[in-house]
């Protein structure tokens, strides 16, 4: 690909060694970053000192980005965008950075000439893990979609100190380290310790009468922390806009507390300084299972009231009243981890502001917008009303008034009708009581969006029924996209390369130009440049898993991937029975014909998910037992991928013949993996589940591999009562596979390892593996078959990524813009 600095005139320019774009520029500002940055000289740096001063040398320019597009901002005082998540997952920044800045190729011959090579250096940063799985990510993809589609915005969140745990593997279990991401320092982010907001806790309420007469309230809180702003630049592509990540640390409000200190109370003090800490210490690893930690929800509000208080700060600084507030600003909540910001925003404007209650109201209800991302019960956000009156006495009233106003409402709309009352009121009063977050963030938002059109649709009809029933203008969709800067112009620079020579690059740009690739789909000559490509990333992966895991693996066979959180409803352990059909027909007819194929399952289980750690022992303990097995194991190979993360999906998606997106229907709310794949030109098996459905009528049903029951089918099944020992007792090849998954076989003879497993999906089956089994099996048959037809197959393949224009986050964005936040773009000139 091309990577020279686009001419066109609004692009930027730069003046300077220290932040010039020419070879010689960047050589000089390296070894000048390498010196004065960090103090080493060439002949004694380590790799990790060379990676710094190179990603210092692309820092000094993407501030060059920073300082404009801040000083533009000033100028126009645009509405702008507040994304609030408790998670980002944006994973290496070096790479696309210099994709963003147009300087990858410079640079490389720049450090070339210095004797060091580019794509060593890059390899060497540690990724900041600071997201679970898919929500996380996608707040990053958006932020990077936010600048390069130049639109004002902030984003908001939580310095961890620990993210995500990294994943080993010791006989086969997940064992969880500590992840230090922070070992080595970070060069991109820079602490503003000029900028902190002090954040209250706990203590009492009590009311007051101001000097006009006015019923006030004052918190009297028993504990107050600091948080400290760090800020990363998020740079767009080949623009000059480069926003600003803003991540919170908590601090103590003192480093000492020299009252205690002098009455001789000094570990008092020293606790104290360390449970403040301790807010942003660490990530919880869970993933769509919500536990009612009080740590969680300091973190919560912590982060959401330094952001709001942050965002006024602001807004007052460029001549902006509390009640015009809405009018600069969009604050969009990243599932509802920060729907505590809904009351923080009323306390601010009604205690701290004294606005009234009905402006403030207005203004909340205006600003914020709230996206959902899960219909499953056990993730949706709830409080125990006493931990939340504990940490947030002020905050609980609120709720409560916001509760007793909302009420009245549907009250007088739905008179008599009590039951809806007790499902639609804030507070979840049929046993103990608890604060629903998605219910408080539903009411306080003029949108509320789902995350692909079939979840945004399932969402009107069961979570959101009533309230859908009650405004139903208030809910739409916005359909999730990914990153192809990230995804494919740094992660896959051999499609890169052939599809930029045949279509040139506005596709980086506006990715449905990936259409101009559909002539020659058919073209033997390109098909043959596809294939290659593909060859040589699967050759680069096939590395990577040796290193990783000892196993050696044949890159002419199918890659069929799997990679995610190991979770039971995106049924991991269905791959599983697939892969032992497959082993079961080689043992009865060694010369069965169908293709060679490696399996790779990658994912982290939540720490505490006791069936997701099982089923990573399971595929370990197949990947071993057809491994040990002379007679099968140059047709089958299972590996699993140990420590899945934004860095090695960059080497995995692109290798991918084939990606398994394979929940059960109705339960994945979008998937972004699903796209990532397809857009490296993966062909998927999948059900009608989240945004497969869209993925599916874009690329054309001839060109994806549908399996398995509608969510219409699996709920009748449901509600008809689904057994699933009939299909075992019905099929002799399920009952085979499930046979011997319970005889102990695959682990040395211990029956009891998969028996939860196996007793799990013949007695409940809460997610239909056992009803989906033959149609997924019979899917995959089929694709066996296509494989042997590789012209066909490889046209597919280039049908796929050339339709999967409507997937990128920058389409997201400007959906994003137009049906919730209203925001404009604002052009960023680089002199
Ligand atoms: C994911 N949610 C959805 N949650 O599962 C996926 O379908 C969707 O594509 C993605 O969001 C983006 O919309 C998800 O990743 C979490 O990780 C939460 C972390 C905090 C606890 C609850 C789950």
């Amino acid at each position: 690909m091309k990577d020279d600095p686009p001419n066109t005139t609004d692009l930027p320019s730069f003046r300077g060694t220290r932040t010039g774009p020419e070879v010689e520029d960047i050589k000089q500002s390296f070894l000048d970053n390498l010196f004065y940055g960090i103090g080493r000289v060439p002949s004694v740096a380590t790799r990790n000192d060379l990676y710094t001063a190179l990603a210092l040398t692309v820092r000094d320019r993407v501030f060059h980005h920073s300082v404009h597009t801040i000083e533009t901002h000033e100028e126009q005082q645009a509405r702008r965008v507040a994304y609030l998540s408790a998670e980002y997952l944006p994973g290496p920044h070096l790479g696309l950075n210099l994709l963003n800045l147009g300087i990858t190729e410079q640079a490389r011959q720049a450090l070339s000439q210095l004797g060091y090579d580019l794509d060593d250096l890059i390899e060497q940063e540690d990724e900041p893990g600071l997201g679970n799985g898919g929500l996380g990510r996608l707040a990053a993809c958006f932020m990077d979609s936010l600048a390069s589609l130049q639109v004002p915005a902030v984003g908001y969140g939580i310095r961890y100190e620990f993210g995500i745990f990294e994943q080993t593997i010791r006989d086969g279990w997940q064992v969880e380290r500590t992840d230090k991401w922070l070992r080595y320092g970070n060069p991109w982010e820079v602490v503003r310790p000029e900028i902190y907001h002090e954040v209250k806790f706990g203590g009492y309420t009590e009311p007051w009468t101001d000097e006009k007469g006015h019923h006030r309230v004052r918190w009297v809180p028993d504990n107050v922390v600091k948080g400290e702003a760090y800020d990363t630049p998020i740079l767009g592509y080949r623009v000059g806009t480069s926003n600003l990540l803003r991540l919170w640390k908590a601090e103590a409000v003192e480093s000492f507390d020299f009252a205690a200190y002098n009455q001789g109370d000094y570990y008092r003090a020293v606790e104290e300084k360390m449970s403040s800490e301790n807010i942003t210490k660490v990530l919880y690893p869970n993933d769509e299972l919500v536990q009612g930690k009080i740590l969680r929800l300091q973190q919560q509000f912590f982060f959401v009231s330094c952001s709001l208080q942050d965002l006024l700060r602001v807004h007052q600084a460029r001549g902006g009243r509390p009640e015009n507030f809405h009018e600069k600003n969009a604050v969009q909540l990243n599932d509802t981890h920060p729907a505590v910001a809904v009351a923080e925003l009323m306390r601010l404007l009604v205690d701290e502001h004294e606005l009234g209650w009905d402006t403030a109201w207005q203004v909340t209800s205006q600003a914020i917008a709230y996206t959902n991302h899960t219909l499953l019960p056990e993730a949706l956000e709830k409080w125990p009303v006493e931990i939340f009156a504990r940490l947030l006495p002020r905050h609980l009233e609120i709720v409560h008034e916001i509760n007793h106003r909302f009420l009245e409402g549907v009250r007088a709309k739905f008179p008599g009708d009590d039951e809806r009352l007790a499902r639609m009121s804030l507070i979840d009063e049929s046993g103990p009581r608890f604060v629903r977050m998605a219910n408080l963030a539903t009411v306080a938002s003029h949108r509320v969006n789902g995350v692909a059109q079939l979840h945004s649709d399932l969402q009107k009809k069961t979570v959101f029924h009533d309230f859908a029933a009650l405004c139903p203008d208030k809910f739409c969709n916005v359909t999730n996209g990914v990153n192809p800067r990230r995804f494919v112009a740094v992660g896959n620079p051999a499609l890169t390369k052939l599809i930029t020579e045949r279509i040139g690059d506005g596709w980086l740009h506006e990715l449905s130009e990936l259409r101009k690739l559909e002539p020659f789909a058919s073209d033997p000559d390109f098909q043959n440049r596809w294939r290659e490509a593909k060859l040589g990333n699967k050759q680069k992966l096939a590395e990577l898993i040796e290193a990783g895991t000892g196993i050696q693996v044949n890159p002419h066979t199918i890659f069929d991937i799997l990679v995610k959180r190991i979770h039971e409803y995106k049924r991991q352990h269905l791959c599983v029975l697939q892969i032992l059909t497959l082993y079961l027909r080689l043992k009865h007819d060694p010369r069965a014909d169908f293709p060679s194929r490696t399996f790779v399952i990658g994912g982290k289980a939540a720490p505490g998910y006791f069936m997701a750690k099982l089923i990573i022992k399971l595929i370990n303990a197949v990947s071993t037992f057809v491994e040990n097995d002379p007679a099968v194991r140059d047709r089958l190979k299972v590996v699993f991928f140990p420590g899945f993360n934004v860095k090695s999906a960059q080497h995995i998606y692109p290798a991918a013949d084939l990606s398994e997106q394979i929940s059960t229907a109705g339960k994945e709310a979008s998937g972004t993996g699903n796209m990532k794949f397809a857009l490296n030109g993966a062909l998927t098996i999948g059900t009608l589940d989240g945004a497969n459905v869209e993925m599916r009528e874009e690329v054309g049903e001839d060109n994806f591999f549908l399996f398995g029951l509608t969510v219409e089918q699996v709920m009748e099944l449901r509600s008809r009562g689904y057994r699933p020992r009939d299909y075992y007792e019905q099929n002799s090849r399920l009952r085979e596979v499930l046979d011997l998954m319970g005889s102990g076989a695959l682990s040395n003879g211990d029956k009891e390892l998969s028996r939860p497993i196996v007793d799990n999906l013949l007695s409940h089956d809460p997610f239909f593996l056992l009803a989906d089994y033959e149609s997924y099996v019979d899917c995959q048959n089929q694709i066996g078959a296509l494989w042997a037809d590789q012209q066909n197959w490889t046209r597919k393949s280039i049908l796929n990524v050339a339709r999967m224009g409507k997937f990128s986050a920058d389409r997201s964005i400007d959906d994003y813009c137009e049906r919730i936040w209203n925001v404009k773009p604002v052009h960023v000139h680089v002199g």
